[in-house]
């Protein structure tokens, strides 16, 4: 309204604004129309659908087109941080993009409005493409690029006007809306809290047949040592699900089909009447590095997969069970694993007493001594598809890694830390060799003879165990490595490997000050 003419305003320019700064306009009112176009979308998403959401979809995008070994590197640099990253670097590049387009749009109208489009476009694609999409969920990255398009015509009109703080305050203004709308959002999505009132109203079945708590022998008390169970709030996460799925358990089924002569399904309520068992299990993840801490132990409840096998009638030549959550992930776990009456594979509705948290796949996850997590442990778990390696890949067998993979022999040295004082100093750990168990830990100190450390007692071959070793430590500098034997007598390899494609090996290695 208040913008002149153009061709007014090219025939009595008032103050000519230097085309560097009307560069620096332009791009500021691209900046702030892609704020307030994030803003809109993720409100629209909150109030229809949480994973619908625009910036949501386009990561979970990029998620899956990630090949293993940059997952790996942003796993190593970040953490269970990835994901906070991702989004971060998402919000950069669109903002980014938006100053592109407000610059395309001044030069060459509309060539920025439809650069806006186009990246609307990407964002209905993601959104609608996800697993278990509907054709709504391109609402929120549609009204994302109706805003966008409206906002960056109306504001890139307002850099011609001579009055420059009036234009500023109307980019300030829109990019504040965009970013209270994205606060609101956030605070109404993501289903957390419903699904933490599901979580709260769940009654954990009884279980059959109750885990014997570890005996004192089975753990060290030393601080810095890694406890025997960890807790939920601190046991370690991965996954794809950039925002973890809202699951009511009211709604709920598990699918058993595939290659069986009698597929099922089952609601949360039948599968809580199944027989329950608790089990102690240690998962690892394959992208943990040597030393790395992407493990954790829980004691699980649960009920046998091996049963629901046993109900569907596998078909000879099967020898695969695909999984799958509700987030697009799926794992391979052999067949012949999932039935080994040895072997306890859970699904798992509890952990560590309580119902399964969301992020760790409420409200059901499998669970497999032995196996990497991403070959076995599906959470938000929907699917059971009896079938063959031949013939069917898991979600991370399509980017690198092994469709099978038990997890590898491995030891960590968690103390002493730097600084510790010269004398008797207690060195300690945890070794693992799920379902097979640990025999012996040596430590070798200044690259000296390897010498046998005390463990703690063996609570379950599936978890792992606390080795400790006294050590008269001298002043200075020193190199400590860790190795492991199992029950087998396999004895941790030396040779140092990457994650990709099945687990990392090496030795733990660490370099202590004593002073
Ligand atoms: N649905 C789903 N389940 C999943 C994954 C996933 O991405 N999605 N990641 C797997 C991987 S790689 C690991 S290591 C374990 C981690 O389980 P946690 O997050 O409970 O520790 O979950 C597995 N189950
Ligand atoms: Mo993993």
């Amino acid at each position: 309204m208040t913008a002149p003419h153009p061709s007014l305003a090219r025939a009595t320019p008032p103050e000519p604004a230097g085309p560097g700064r009307r560069r620096g306009l332009a791009a500021l009112a691209g900046v702030a129309s892609a704020g307030l176009a994030l803003g809109a979308g993720e409100l629209v998403a909150g109030v229809l659908n949480a994973s619908a959401s625009p910036i949501l979809s386009v990561g979970s995008f990029v998620i899956d087109l990630t090949p293993g070994f940059l997952k790996s590197a942003v796993v190593g640099a970040f953490g269970t941080g990835d994901k906070p990253f991702l989004i971060v670097v998402l919000l950069v590049v669109v903002l980014g993009l938006g100053a592109v387009a407000g610059l395309l749009q001044a030069r060459r109208p509309p060539l920025g409005a439809i650069g806006v489009c186009v990246v609307g476009l990407v964002a209905i694609l993601a959104a609608v493409t996800r697993t278990g999409a509907s054709p709504l969920d391109a609402t929120p990255s549609l009204v994302a690029a109706a805003v966008g398009v409206l906002t960056l015509t109306r504001l890139e009109r307002r850099t011609e006007t001579r009055d420059r703080r009036a234009f500023l305050v109307s980019a300030a203004v829109t990019a504040a809306v965009g970013v209270t709308a994205g606060a609101v959002a956030r605070s109404i999505g993501s289903g957390a809290r419903s699904t933490q009132q599901a979580i709260a109203r769940v009654t954990l079945p009884t279980p059959a047949a109750t885990v014997a708590p570890p005996l004192a022998a089975d753990s060290f008390d030393l601080p810095g040592l890694t406890p025997l169970v960890t807790a939920n709030d601190a046991f370690y996460r991965i996954d794809i699900a950039l925002s973890p799925p809202a699951i009511d358990p009211a709604s709920w089924r598990l699918e058993v089909t595939g290659e069986v002569e009698h597929p099922f399904s089952l609601s949360y309520a039948e599968l809580s009447k199944l027989p329950m068992h608790e089990s102690p299990t240690t998962l690892m993840c394959v992208s943990n590095p040597v030393g790395g801490d992407l493990n954790g132990t829980a004691v699980w409840l649960g009920t046998a997969v091996r049963d629901l096998l046993t109900r569907a009638v596998p078909r000879p030549g099967a020898d695969m069970v695909l999984s799958s959550g509700a987030d697009g992930f799926s794992a391979s776990t052999p067949l012949s694993v999932l039935q080994d009456p040895a072997r306890d594979s859970l699904l798992a509705v509890g952990m560590n007493g309580a119902a399964l948290p969301q992020l760790h796949g409420f409200p059901v996850r499998m669970v497999v001594p032995g196996l990497y997590g991403y070959v076995s442990a599906t959470k938000w778990l929907t699917k059971l598809e009896v079938t063959r390696f031949d013939r069917a890949a898991a979600y991370w067998t399509d980017r690198g890694y092994s469709a099978q993979a038990p997890i590898k022999l491995s030891s960590r040295i968690d103390r002493p830390v730097n600084g510790a004082r010269a004398g008797m100093v207690t060195v300690a750990g945890v070794a693992w060799a799920q379902h097979t168990g640990i025999a012996r830990v040596q430590l070798q100190i200044d690259g000296g003879p390897w010498t046998d450390c005390r463990l703690a007692g063996d609570w379950s071959v599936d978890v792992w165990r606390q080795w400790r070793y006294t050590w008269a430590a001298p002043k200075g500098s020193h190199t400590l490595r860790v190795r492991a034997t199992d029950a087998n007598g396999l004895v941790q390899t030396a040779k140092e490997q990457g994650e990709i494609p099945d687990g990392a090996t090496g030795l733990h290695t660490v370099q202590v000050t004593i002073t």
